[in-house]
C-alpha cells in the first residue's frame, strides 16, 4: 500500500501517533456529499437560508427519517439535524419531549412549525419546496405509495410472524413474493431502472423499507431479494450510484441486529441457506479474495458466489482509511464502554488497526483480546460510524486479529441482544 511507516513497534502494530498520522482528515459534512455525521447541511446556501429542522435518530435505524432525510438531500434543501434517542437503544432526551410528547420520530421544523409524520412532513416540504420529480398526491405516486404499504405488510407477515421454515411460513413467503412481483411489474412500466421516469419522490419512499427487506430477509430467511428479482436489482444498483443514497444507506449486519428490538421480533427459518447468509453476515469474510478492488460481494465473480448480495457497488478508494479515521476519533470512548476491554485492548485495537491499514498482518493481539475486538466487530454501525465499504474493512481487521489472538482465536463473542439495543445507547459518544 505504500501508507504504512517503515518501524512499527516490537509487538508489530504501529504507535498511535502514527496510525493518527495516517488518517483522513474529516471531509466537508455541511457543503460536502451526503453524510450521516452532519448537524448542519448547507449545500450551496448560506446558514441564515436554513428554514428546516430535522429531528432523526442517533444512529439512523429509523426507515421513516430515512425517507425525510433522503429527501431533503435529494432536493438539497439546506438543514439542521438534531438527533434523537430511540426507545430501543437508550432513554428519550427530555428536551425533545417536550417538543414532541410521543417521542416519535421523524419530526420536522418548517419556519418554526413543528411537523410529525412523515407523510405529512413530505407534503409540508414539497408546499415549501416543490415536488421531487411528482407530487405526493398525483394518482401514480399514490397508487405506488399503496404498493409500497402493501409490501411492507407482506414483509412483516413473514418476518415476524412465522418463524418456521416449511409449510407453516409458505404462505406468508408466497404472499411477499407476489407482492415483490407487482413492484416489479411496477419498475417495468417506465424506461430505466425508476419507477418513474427518473428518480421520484417514490423511489425514495421505497428506499428504507427495500434496504431493510434486502437485509432481514438474507439474514433471517436465506432469501436474497436482489437475486431473485432483476428489477429490484438493478433498481437497487442505480440507488447505489448516488452519493445521496450512499450517505444514509446501511448495511445488512445492522438492519439484521436493528430490526427485531424495532419490529417485537425477527424469525430465523433455520433451513441451510438462511444459516450459511446469516454467518457470512455475522462473520464474514467481509473481503473475499475474489474482490480485486476489495469488499466481499462486490466483484462480478464474488456477487454470483455469495449468497448475501448487500451491494454491488465497487469499493471506493480510502475506505479502510476512512474507518481508521472514525475509530482514531471515537478511540477512547470505544475502549471505555467495551466489557472485554481489560489491559492490553489499547494494544489489540492498535493491532488490528495496524492490519486495517494493510501493515502488520503478523502482528499479534495480547492473549485474551478476542472477545473485546469481537464486540467492537459487532456494534459497527453503518451509516452511523461510517460507510458500508469502511464498515467490512474495519470487520475484517478486527475479525483478523481476534483469530491471532493466541488465547480465544475461537471464542465466540457475547450474543448480541435481540429485546433491547442499550448496548448502543448514544449518550457516552455524546460530544461534550
Ligand atoms: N407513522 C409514523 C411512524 C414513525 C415511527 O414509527 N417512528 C418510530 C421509529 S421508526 C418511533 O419514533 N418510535 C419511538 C422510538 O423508537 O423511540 C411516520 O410515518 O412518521
Amino acid at each position: 500500500m505504500g501508507l504504512v511507516p517503515e518501524s512499527p513497534s516490537p509487538s508489530g502494530s504501529l504507535a498511535w501517533d502514527q496510525l493518527q498520522a495516517l488518517a483522513p482528515p474529516p471531509p466537508d459534512r455541511v457543503r460536502g456529499v451526503t453524510n450521516a455525521q452532519a448537524q448542519l447541511r448547507l449545500f450551496r446556501s448560506s446558514e441564515s437560508e436554513v428554514r428546516v429542522t430535522l429531528y432523526r435518530d442517533h444512529h439512523a435505524w429509523c426507515p421513516y427519517c430515512q425517507k425525510v432525510w433522503l429527501w431533503l438531500e435529494e432536493k438539497q434543501i439546506p438543514y439542521r439535524i438534531r438527533k434523537v434517542t430511540m426507545n430501543c437503544y437508550g432513554d428519550k432526551e427530555s428536551w425533545y419531549r417536550q417538543r414532541v410528547p410521543s417521542g416519535m420520530l421523524p419530526a420536522l421544523e418548517l419556519d418554526g412549525r413543528l411537523i410529525t409524520e412523515s407523510d405529512l412532513i413530505l407534503a409540508a416540504l414539497e408546499a415549501a419546496f416543490g415536488p421531487l420529480e411528482r407530487p405526493l398526491e398525483d394518482p401514480e405516486v399514490l397508487a405506488l405509495r399503496q404498493l409500497e404499504r402493501r409490501l411492507f405488510r407482506a414483509w412483516c407477515q413473514w418476518l415476524c410472524c412465522t418463524g418456521e421454515a416449511g409449510p407453516a411460513s409458505e404462505p406468508a413467503e408466497r404472499h411477499f413474493e407476489k407482492m415483490a412481483v407487482l413492484v416489479e411489474a411496477a419498475l417495468a412500466v417506465h424506461e430505466g431502472p425508476w419507477f418513474l421516469q427518473s428518480l421520484s419522490c417514490v423511489d425514495l419512499i421505497f428506499t428504507p423499507y427495500l434496504e431493510r427487506m434486502g437485509a432481514s430477509l438474507s439474514y433471517y430467511k436465506g432469501y436474497g431479494l436482489r437475486q431473485c428479482h432483476p428489477a429490484l436489482d438493478r433498481w437497487f444498483s442505480a440507488l447505489e450510484q448516488r452519493s445521496t443514497y450512499l450517505g444514509t444507506q446501511s448495511d445488512f449486519h445492522t438492519h439484521a441486529h436493528d430490526l427485531p428490538p424495532q419490529m417485537g421480533r425477527c424469525l430465523a427459518s433455520g433451513t441451510a441457506a438462511q444459516v450459511a447468509c446469516a454467518a457470512q453476515i455475522d462473520q464474514g469474510p467481509w473481503i473475499t479474495p475474489h474482490d480485486g478492488s476489495g469488499g466481499s460481494g462486490t466483484g462480478p465473480a464474488a456477487v454470483a458466489a455469495s449468497p448475501v448480495l448487500e451491494t454491488r457497488q465497487l469499493e471506493p478508494p480510502g475506505a479502510a482509511l476512512e474507518a481508521l479515521a472514525r475509530v482514531l476519533k471515537h478511540r477512547h470512548t470505544l475502549v471505555a464502554v467495551n466489557p472485554y476491554s481489560g489491559a492490553g485492548f489499547d494494544q489489540a485495537l492498535a493491532c488490528a488497526l495496524t492490519r486495517l491499514v494493510g501493515g502488520g498482518v503478523a502482528c499479534l493481539p495480547p492473549p485474551g483480546s478476542a472477545p473485546g475486538l469481537r464486540y467492537l466487530r459487532d456494534r459497527i454501525c453503518v451509516p452511523r460510524d461510517m460507510s458500508l465499504h469502511a464498515a467490512r474493512r474495519l470487520r475484517q481487521a478486527l475479525e483478523s486479529t481476534a483469530q491471532a489472538d493466541p488465547a480465544g482465536a475461537l471464542e465466540a463473542p457475547t450474543p448480541i441482544p435481540t429485546n433491547q439495543r442499550r448496548d448502543q445507547d448514544p449518550r457516552r459518544f455524546a460530544p461534550a
